[in-house]
């Protein structure tokens, strides 16, 4: 229990007093928080030395914004609230928070933090902001009252079992199914049940697709892996079962031509079930058949059970049209990943991380961008749980410092970050955060001049460059070695490979600028048909 200097009582006896900052970081402590993440400033600059001599590793960022994604990235990680400590505001922050409190009274610390703990972390975990006041941190009060106020949360997310007639349905309706797939979402690499759901895969037999970050679940490289089949798959599937997975854009809402429909918003025709932790994801999109609500590491349990020792694997019809259509695919992207030309395209640069992330599966990848996203999701297999970091469902730039910064601090594996250049500027000045804490982080900017690409020219023929172009040739290796970092410019894939090897070899903080053919890849990667035309008739 942190104490501050002991006040003398009415009675002459020496009172042990405690305060605000005390109480809080005692409060975090005693429920197993060992890291924040944040950037100092008044008021909360004492409070971040006070964390730091409490024994907390107090990690400061340049931009709050990255500290923040530092934060939920740790969460997503190791299923226990990240901490991002920063000034901000109560009312800004409420409408997009999962649950705000305000504590008024030092001897409230503990039930709040207590409170926004379970809040974070049970049901559909998700941001809680805790506003603690400037004038609370200096409130004192007794240290033996203020150390029984503190709460250790008992249980902060309680499973939640599913119910046996859910099961049941499920189970039927899988048991009835011709084509049947499974989608595996980030909720099922957040639930940490890996052990249940590949043995859920390799039971039933049913072929998988993962999700961006249910990527390594169990190996990209699995017999039963459809991501090289997609488009094949999800239009021919009869019952899909959902695991952790929503039927957001990301999968155009579970119907439209993609699942086989008529048009763009016709139901394809499949059976769902969804696997979720929170009911009101059901029927969200398209009608759920079978709705089994729970966390994710008991519905798998429980479906384990209702498949029983007999269940009958798919139709090999089935599995070898899958497998046809896979592997003609895989042949053909090994022919274009095979090539090697000057420029370097992104295929030919990401053919090197495919190997460098082969050779070093506890290696945590992080990756933003448009076309350095969607060819590094479908070219980079991932053959570990939780390795794989990346925009998510909103494809939010600037997550790649704050997460690269995390995963390394949480995990002390070495972290890939592959990163757009246009994507990497949004949180490129923490590579002085990645210097500073030493941390192994190699950033390889993929730099082709702009946003997308750097082809575009001002039609005016004026001064200004197009919106979309960069400062031709920018050499971002230089910013890394400003910190005393390690900078690399790459121009080929072999370049890219040794600074890669090194990199990973000696754990210093890297950057590689890999000069990307500009006239490489598409606008908005794989979401160009989302840029709407111009309705006006020249
Ligand atoms: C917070 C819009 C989507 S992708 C992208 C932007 C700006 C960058 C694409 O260029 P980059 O990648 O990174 O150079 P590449 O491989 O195609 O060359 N602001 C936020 N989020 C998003 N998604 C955008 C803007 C966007």
């Amino acid at each position: 229990m942190g104490t501050v200097e002991p006040q003398v009582a009415h009675s002459d006896a020496v009172q042990e007093v405690t305060d605000g900052f005390h109480l809080v970081i005692d409060a975090l402590k005693l429920n197993g928080i060992d890291t924040i993440f944040g950037l100092p400033g008044i008021p909360i600059t004492d409070f971040t030395r006070m964390a730091q001599a409490a024994g907390l590793r107090v990690i400061s960022f340049r931009h709050e914004q990255n500290a923040g994604n530092a934060a939920a990235i740790a969460g997503f990680m190791t299923q226990k609230p990240g901490i991002c400590l920063t000034v901000s505001e109560l009312a800004v922050a409420k409408p997009l928070a999962k649950a705000a409190f305000r504590v008024l009274h030092a001897e409230d610390i503990g039930v709040g933090i207590a409170r926004a703990i379970r809040a974070a972390v049970s049901g559909r975990p998700g941001g809680v902001y805790l506003d603690l006041p400037a004038k609370l941190f200096a409130q004192t009060m007794d240290a033996e009252a203020g150390k029984k106020s503190l709460i250790k949360v008992v249980d902060p997310a309680p499973k939640q079992i599913p119910g046996a007639d859910a099961v049941k349905r499920a189970v039927d309706l899988l048991k009835g199914a011709k084509k049947p797939l499974i989608v595996l979402g980030k909720g099922a690499a957040y639930a940490q049940a890996d052990a249940e759901i590949h043995s859920l895969i390799e039971k039933t037999g049913i072929p998988y697709l993962p999700m961006s970050m249910a990527k390594g679940l169990l190996p990209d490289t699995h017999e039963q892996c459809a991501s090289a089949a997609r488009s094949y798959v999800l239009p021919e599937a009869d019952v899909v079962m959902l695991i952790g997975a929503r039927l957001n854009w990301l999968l155009s809402h579970g119907k439209g031509k993609t699942w086989g429909g008529k048009d763009h918003k016709a139901w394809g025709g499949q059976k769902f079930i969804q696997i979720d932790i929170s009911p009101q994801e059901m029927d969200s999109n398209v009608r759920i058949d079978a709705p089994v609500v729970g966390d994710i590491g008991s519905c798998v349990s429980a479906l384990l059970a209702g498949i029983g020792s007999t269940w009958a694997k798919p139709s090999t019809e089935w599995l070898n049209a899958i497998a046809e259509r896979k592997y003609k695919n895989i042949a053909k992207m090994a022919e274009t990943l095979a090539k090697n030309p000057t420029p370097m395209n992104f295929h030919s640069a990401l053919n090197v991380v495919r190997d460098i992330v082969k050779a070093n599966p506890d290696a945590i990848l992080v990756n933003e961008g448009a076309n350095a996203l969607d060819f590094t999701r479908s070219i980079v297999d991932m053959y570990k749980p939780r390795k794989r970091l990346d925009v998510g469902t909103w494809g939010v730039m600037g997550i790649g410092m704050g997460f690269s910064v995390a995963a390394a601090v949480v995990s002390g594996e070495p972290v890939i970050a592959i990163e757009g250049d246009s994507a990497f500027g949004f949180s490129g000045m923490e590579v002085e955060t990645v210097c500073r804490y030493n941390l192994p982080v190699c950033v390889v900017i993929f730099n082709n001049n702009g946003v997308y690409r750097g082809t575009d020219v001002n039609p005016t023929g004026g001064a200004d460059v197009a919106p979309t172009v960069f400062v031709k040739g920018a050499r971002y290796d230089k910013l890394m070695e400003a910190f005393g970092g390690v900078g690399v410019h790459a121009t080929t894939p072999a370049e890219l490979r040794k600074a890669m090897e090194e990199a990973i070899r000696s754990r210093r903080p890297t950057l590689i600028n890999a000069v990307i053919d500009e006239t490489a890849g598409t606008e908005s990667g794989r979401i160009t048909s989302l840029n709407p035309a111009s309705g006006k008739k020249k």
